[in-house]
């Protein structure tokens, strides 16, 4: 089986919309034909100051989220990433194999530090996308689910496997990204011009999953649209339906033109009320169900502790050739 790797921040406390559609959705589907592991990434969490108490419940939180989500812990490895201290070293490694400027071109740290401004941002967020290349080497992975924005961190994957395996010998597995077309980038539902995100969006445009259903029912309907009355897909023109049109597909399986047929001649106001109704009856039961995976944190703490378990004993003997190849002398 070919393997995939992904993670995600356990800090917000609720995924949203986009961090489910964009990845964990897909995270999903892809444990029952690949050999998945999927963490939550404390270690990048705190690029940014963090409530240590805060952390370590959103930790559980976030494991949750995806359990209730679908991920089934016999089908995939789910584990903490901070327990493989794998990841932080092989990091090391990566971070001595990478430029100072090719760090500095990575668009994410540039939009999140000039937001910060320099004495605010540390050095772990401008690191963040090298501890990720070796998350994501360290388990051989063939392909890495995610969204459009991590995209340039794929690449930078690419290149530094590839650079390793050029100056030390055939090492890693140069991984490709698995971006999904139609939900590479869900947007902001009062902005369709921006992604959703936790940190540039704001509460209205923001779907978190465990908000309360009719407060997400609420943000749906008062979604912005266009002066236009048309339902079409058109991302161009049309970004607010475009992004609604695509929620809706996603959610129900329906195609876009089922959906451009079903709502011609029919108003904004249709569709908005309809899924509208489409998200309440999916967030509902994925809250009782993380719900009663917190309500159980024994069982919770043992799933991630098999897991990390298993992401040990890929990563140490992952690490264990690269620290050879680098030129380490063996520990007796
Ligand atoms: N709007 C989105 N559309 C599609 N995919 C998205 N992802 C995030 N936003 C969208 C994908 O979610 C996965 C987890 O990303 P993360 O751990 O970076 O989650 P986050 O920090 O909560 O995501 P945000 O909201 O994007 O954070 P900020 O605001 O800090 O930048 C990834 O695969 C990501 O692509």
């Amino acid at each position: 089986r070919p393997r995939v790797l992904s993670g995600i921040q356990p800090t917000a406390g609720s995924f949203h919309l986009g961090n489910y559609l964009g990845a964990v959705r897909q995270w999903v589907a892809l444990q029952e034909t690949h050999d998945a592991f999927y963490m939550l990434a404390d270690l990048h969490a705190i690029t940014v100051t963090q409530d240590p108490a805060e952390l370590r419940a959103n930790t559980r939180v976030a494991a949750a989220q995806l359990l209730a989500a679908g991920l089934d812990p016999d089908r995939c490895t789910l584990f903490v990433q901070s327990h493989v201290s794998e990841h932080a070293q092989l990091a090391w490694v990566m971070n001595c194999l990478t430029g100072f400027g090719e760090a500095g071109r990575m668009t994410q740290f540039k939009d999140k530090s000039a937001k910060q401004g320099a004495d605010r941002t540390s050095v772990g967020l401008f690191t963040y996308p090298i501890l990720q290349v070796a998350d994501i080497l360290l388990y051989q992975a063939h392909e890495v689910p995610v969204g459009e924005d991590q995209r340039q961190h794929i690449e930078l994957t690419r290149d530094l496997a590839e650079r390793f395996n050029g100056r030390y010998g055939e090492t890693f597995i140069v991984p490709e990204a698995y971006i999904l077309k139609e939900t590479a980038k869900i947007y902001d539902l009062q902005d369709p011009t921006i992604k959703m995100s936790k940190s540039a969006s704001t509460p209205k445009g923001l779907v978190n999953l465990l908000d309360e259903p009719r407060a997400t029912a609420k943000k749906v309907k008062s979604a912005v649209t266009d002066t236009d009355t048309v339902i079409r897909f058109d991302p161009e023109t049309k970004p607010g339906v475009s992004n609604l049109l695509t929620i809706y597909s996603t959610l129900t399986g329906t195609a876009v033109p089922e959906l451009e047929e079903k709502y011609a001649g029919k108003g904004y106001g249709a569709l908005k009320t309809d899924l509208a109704e489409v998200m309440v009856e999916f967030v509902t039961p994925f809250r009782e169900q993380t719900q009663q995976y917190l309500d159980d944190p024994e069982t919770l703490d043992s799933i991630l502790a098999k897991g990390a378990e298993k992401a040990r004993t890929v990563a140490a003997e992952t690490l264990s050739q690269a620290y050879g190849k680098v030129g380490f002398l063996p520990a007796k």
